[in-house]
């Protein structure tokens, strides 16, 4: 053990006199290790080298504890299974917090409590948290080592499955210590990290047994956007501890990119190359479980086409060089909706996750030693053991996998893996689809007249709820570019700086701005558009539109396919289902439209001039229409 030099951090910790036998001379981080460790008083402190045979240890450990079941099915190699505790499923919206210093700053999305007693909060929840457990550090980047503005975060967690799940989702370990180190010694300011701290909550009394997923009822999940730091307190699952997705790459990343002129955005990165042998990067925003994974991952239906992916949900977009807009994925794993994920619907995600590597999580296992979920083959198995932990058959009335179920496997597995995923600055971006899940009004695809139409788009976005956060499901919210639970500060400023960064881009270089809907119901109430694959469709009309060889009818929402310009042949589709999916309805736009002003009045002033000019003229197409 050595003894910290009691020295003000870079990163605002005051350093204690407990240091671990840290493998790294970089000061702030020993600083932060030192007084989180003083702070949770775990028995011991591992520093996470993200190496293979740590993976294995910890793994093992955790099939010994009940943690984790290890699938032992050919079909899933290396790969593991774990059941949450039935209370921590998913994100807790409710249980997030922005403490900005001024309430304002956080605004009407997110919910706030004063800094300050925020962080009297946490020292009294964090005070002994990681008794009887190990504190695993883990330095990790979102986007690329070689990138010019690598962003560096410290995750320290008492979750072993979190320490596993990370080193899926990001890179860390070894490497990014070194870099961090390399940087500290020429650019101070490079080599930041954002301190992020994790704990289950569950701290374990000498002698007291362990459960196979520890939590706590009462639970944080908390950000400090000024000093740019999280932390979480109470569950293990997903976007509440792998600190580098949601709380990182969208929240704090999103702060960070409103002060340094970029987005970070909810959105998968698609490349498309059409059968002229052109290509295209589409980003698209939706809401939790609406159908990113399906489309980053799309097997085209068109001859001729080819879909390659670069992410599935989350992308950073950075001003470039020559005024165009640089479209990176920070993370390098997908933690994606396992129900409905299906040889039928998505086979490039069951290839990916067929090569192993992965870790399951609230799954049901089968028989011979492997997993299934709702959607993944049409037919259930006879006998499984479900989510909870029971037998389960055909007949049961409750699903076997829970809805917000998750595979999270590797990225690089993925065989339609696109080449620029490597780039560490990214690559251009020519278009931007804002989707969400509605049952009328939206038709499948419509382009924005402009730019800033499309910003208005996605400032009046909407969905119906999903499993993805808790909550009640299938009532229509607002959630604006999908990033409703993840902005990280005022809603209003945000769309003004979705405008103010357009004027970073050459106008010819600003991407094409479409809102698309998988989900419209048809006449007889069942989902009007085939959707999955078939959504090449619509993405080839996208395409044409970039390259102005597809036609468009204006409409009062904005420019929809003509008739002949969408391809529909040989498209197992009825005439009017087709014509109920692309279908501009007056009289439902009528009520869409004070459904969006009623939206735009909780922003106050908020709200840009420009955005709520575009209602304005909405109203005025609409009315006249
Ligand atoms: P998060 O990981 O929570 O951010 O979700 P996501 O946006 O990646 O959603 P995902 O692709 O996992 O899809 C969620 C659900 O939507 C799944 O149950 C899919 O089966 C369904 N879905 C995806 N694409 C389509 C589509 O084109 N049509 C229909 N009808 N359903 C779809
Ligand atoms: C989402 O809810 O948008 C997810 C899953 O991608 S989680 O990582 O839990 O945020
Ligand atoms: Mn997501």
């Amino acid at each position: 053990m050595t003894t910290v030099a009691k020295a003000p951090g870079a990163n605002g910790f005051t350093p204690l006199s407990i240091a671990a036998d840290a493998p790294t001379t970089h000061q702030p981080l020993i600083d932060f290790v030192s007084q989180i460790a003083d702070l949770t008083k775990p028995d011991a402190i591992h520093w996470v080298d993200g190496s293979q045979q740590e993976n294995d240890r910890l793994t093992d450990q955790m099939v010994e504890a009940g943690t984790l079941t290890r699938l032992t099915s050919p079909d899933f190699p290396n790969s593991f299974a774990a059941a949450s505790d039935p209370a921590d499923v998913a994100r807790v919206e409710s249980r997030t917090f922005i403490c900005s210093e001024r309430e304002r700053d956080a605004g009407f999305t997110n919910n706030w409590v004063e800094p300050a007693e925020m962080r009297k909060t946490l020292d009294g929840v964090f005070d002994g948290a990681m008794q009887g457990r190990t504190m695993y550090v883990i330095p990790f980047v979102m986007g690329h080592l070689e990138a010019d503005d690598p962003k560096f975060g410290v995750e320290i967690t008492d979750s072993p499955y979190v320490v596993a799940s990370m080193r899926i989702m990001a890179r860390i370990g070894t490497e990014v210590l070194a870099k961090i180190e390399e940087l500290s010694r020429t650019d101070e300011q490079k080599a930041f990290f954002v301190p992020a701290v994790h704990s289950v909550g569950a701290p374990l009394q000498p002698g007291q047994a362990d459960v196979p997923w520890p939590c706590n009822d009462e639970k944080y999940i908390v950000h400090f956007p000024e000093s740019r730091e999280i932390w979480s307190f109470g569950s293990g699952y997903g976007g509440n501890a792998l600190l580098g997705k949601k709380c990182y790459a969208l929240r704090i990343a999103s702060v960070m990119a409103r002060d340094e002129g970029w987005l970070a955005e909810h959105m998968l990165i698609l490349k498309l190359t059409n059968p002229q042998g052109r290509s295209y990067f589409v980003s698209g925003a939706f809401p939790s479980a609406c159908g990113k994974t399906n489309l980053a991952l799309i097997d085209p239906s068109l001859k001729g086409w080819k879909a390659e992916t670069l992410g599935d949900d989350i992308t950073w977009i950075r001003p470039g060089k020559d005024g165009e807009f640089r479209v990176v994925n920070p993370e390098s794993g997908y933690f994606g909706v396992a129900p409905g994920t299906g040889w039928h619907t998505n086979a490039n995600a069951m290839r990916a996750i067929s090569k192993g590597n992965s870790i399951f999580t609230n799954v049901a296992l089968t028989d011979d030693g492997g997993v299934w979920w709702e959607g993944m083959t049409k037919e259930a198995p006879d006998h499984l053991i479900d989510w909870r932990g029971n037998d389960w058959t055909p007949d049961s009335d409750a699903p076997a996998a829970h809805p917000n179920a998750r595979f999270c496997t590797p990225i690089d597995q993925t065989d339609m893996l696109a080449p620029e995923y490597y780039e560490p600055n990214g690559v251009k971006l020519d278009a931007i689809l804002f989707g969400g899940r509605r049952k009328t009004t939206v038709p499948l695809v419509t382009e924005s007249r402009d730019w800033n139409h499309g910003i208005f788009f996605g400032s009046t976005l909407s969905s119906e709820t999903t499993a993805a956060a808790e909550g009640q499901v299938g009532t229509v919210r607002r959630d604006p570019m999908a990033m409703l639970p993840f902005i990280g500060y005022d809603a209003g400023d945000y769309l003004k700086h979705w405008v103010e960064v357009s004027g970073r881009a050459e106008p010819q270089h600003l991407p094409k701005i479409f809102l698309v809907n998988w989900f419209r119901r048809g006449r007889d109430g069942t989902i009007a558009w085939p959707g999955f694959a078939e959504n090449t469709r619509v993405l080839k009309w996208v395409v044409e539109r970039i390259e102005g060889t597809a036609g468009a009818e204006e409409t009062p929402i904005g420019l929809i396919p003509t008739k002949d310009s969408l391809d529909t042949d040989g498209l197992d589709i009825s005439d009017e289902a087709l014509e109920d999916s692309l279908r501009v309805d007056v009289e439902e736009w009528k009520q869409e439209l004070t459904g969006i002003e009623e939206w735009f009045a909780n922003f106050g002033d908020s709200l840009p001039a420009s955005i709520q000019a575009e209602l304005e003229e909405l109203r005025t197409r609409i009315n006249a229409a």
